[in-house]
């Protein structure tokens, strides 16, 4: 059987940081714009006032502190609330694509490959910018890879959902070197006018080099020892925007359009099963959780991690055990487990055991075993 190892990581960081204090700022100010306007209505009893957000809240149910968008005047905007992305020509580079080039060469340099290596490009992210074509293959055609591409959504697995294809098409032989790309512009996506969630994303993009172990000549390799899937359904996250939006006569902008969550739900579901997920997925492999130098896990909440580390392993962890970033990046969707594997794994040891593991809407798991080289 084929081994298969992940040989290089990338990431894209937009250039414009907002603070906590800047988006709450921006929201109270909307919040207060739209109880003036409405101000009968609400003296009438027939409409309730909006109630501002705070920074004490949001750090502390959270853990998130800032996050890096792509454009931020926008969402800062009380008049607007929304990102302001300039439309772009079909002969240019889209913007989906550009943020996955720039974390797609980085990774490729890390491997120590180029484009011309790649002969499948897998997109894998919790929204598509369009349609078609598949934007996997407009980034193939960017970086000169030959081979095929397609894109994926499983919501915030969607990287981990990614690598399993990855490494199953390399131990298939359908192909040799795989780039799987996260370009995660949840700027787009999320309701800025919604004190419950307007706190949560931000956009990134993060990339990964999946190939054999005989063509692998990086300084720093993964084995990947498995990957496990698992899916259940539930509406407890959910956003109905689709291309039937317009048949269907209805406004548009309806706040179904946009990401919506049962929070609390959410995290009381979720815990458990990603615990027992990873649980089994390790003794399957012949593993004990305490045997795992790292945990990369999914980047939604701070309290959320603590719970299924604690579950796992009986006992409080630290940033060395299961290292944080969602303090400085907020939830990025499919890239957060990545982005805790890139940034927080050069320093293990060869032989050290990690998992990366995703949960988020679907509901959908994945989790990734990997043993440094
Ligand atoms: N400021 C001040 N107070 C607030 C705010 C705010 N911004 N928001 C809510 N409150 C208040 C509420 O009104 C409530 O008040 P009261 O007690 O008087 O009713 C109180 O705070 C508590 O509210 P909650 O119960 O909602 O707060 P929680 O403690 O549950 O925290 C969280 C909310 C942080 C959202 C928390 O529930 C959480 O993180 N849950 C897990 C969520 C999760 O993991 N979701 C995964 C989503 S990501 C995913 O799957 C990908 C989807 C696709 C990507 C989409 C990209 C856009």
């Amino acid at each position: 059987m084929t081994r298969v190892v992940i040989s290089g990581t990338g990431l894209f960081r937009p250039p414009h940081v907002i603070s906590n204090a800047e988006l709450v700022a921006a929201y109270n100010r909307y919040a207060e714009l739209q109880n003036e306007q409405h101000a009968a209505a609400i003296a009438a009893g027939e409409r309730q006032a909006m109630v501002p957000s705070s920074v004490e809240f949001i750090e502390k149910a959270s853990g998130i502190k800032q996050r890096y968008v792509l454009e931020k005047d926008g969402p800062l905007d009380p008049t607007r609330m929304y990102p302001r992305f300039a439309p772009r020509a079909d002969d240019e580079l889209s913007l989906m694509a550009e943020i996955a080039v720039d974390a797609a060469q980085q990774a490729l340099a890390a491997a120590g490959k180029t484009g011309a290596d790649v002969d499948m490009v897998i997109c894998a992210a919790s929204n598509m910018q369009r349609a078609y074509p598949a934007m996997a293959i407009e980034i193939q055609q960017a970086i000169g890879a030959g081979g095929f591409g397609f894109d994926m959504n499983v919501a915030c697995s969607s990287a981990t959902f990614g690598l399993e294809q990855a490494v199953n098409a390399v131990k298939s032989g359908s192909a040799k070197c795989v780039l799987m790309v996260n370009p995660e512009i949840t700027s787009a996506h999320i309701e800025w006018r919604d004190r419950d969630c307007h706190f949560i994303f931000g956009d990134v993009c993060t990339a990964v080099v999946v190939e054999a172990a005989d063509t692998a000549t990086a300084a720093q390799q993964w084995d990947v020892l498995g990957t496990r899937l698992a899916t259940k359904f539930s509406n407890a996250i959910r956003n109905n925007f689709g291309f039937m939006n317009s048949c269907e006569d209805g406004d548009p902008d309806a706040r179904d359009k946009k990401f919506r969550q049962e929070g609390r739900r959410v995290f009381k579901e979720v815990v458990p099963m990603a615990a027992a997920h990873i649980e089994a997925h390790l003794t399957a492999l012949g593993h004990e959780s305490t045997d795992v130098r790292r945990y990369w896990l999914h980047q939604a909440n701070l309290g959320m991690n603590q719970l299924v580390l604690k579950k796992l392993v009986n006992r409080e962890v630290g940033a060395d055990i299961a290292p944080l970033i969602l303090d400085e990046y907020a939830n990025t969707a499919s890239a957060g487990s990545i982005i805790a594997f890139h940034e927080h794994s050069a320093d293990l040891a060869s032989g050290d055991l990690g998992v990366i593991c995703s949960f988020g809407a679907g509901y959908s798991i994945g989790s990734v075993v990997v043993r440094k080289r």
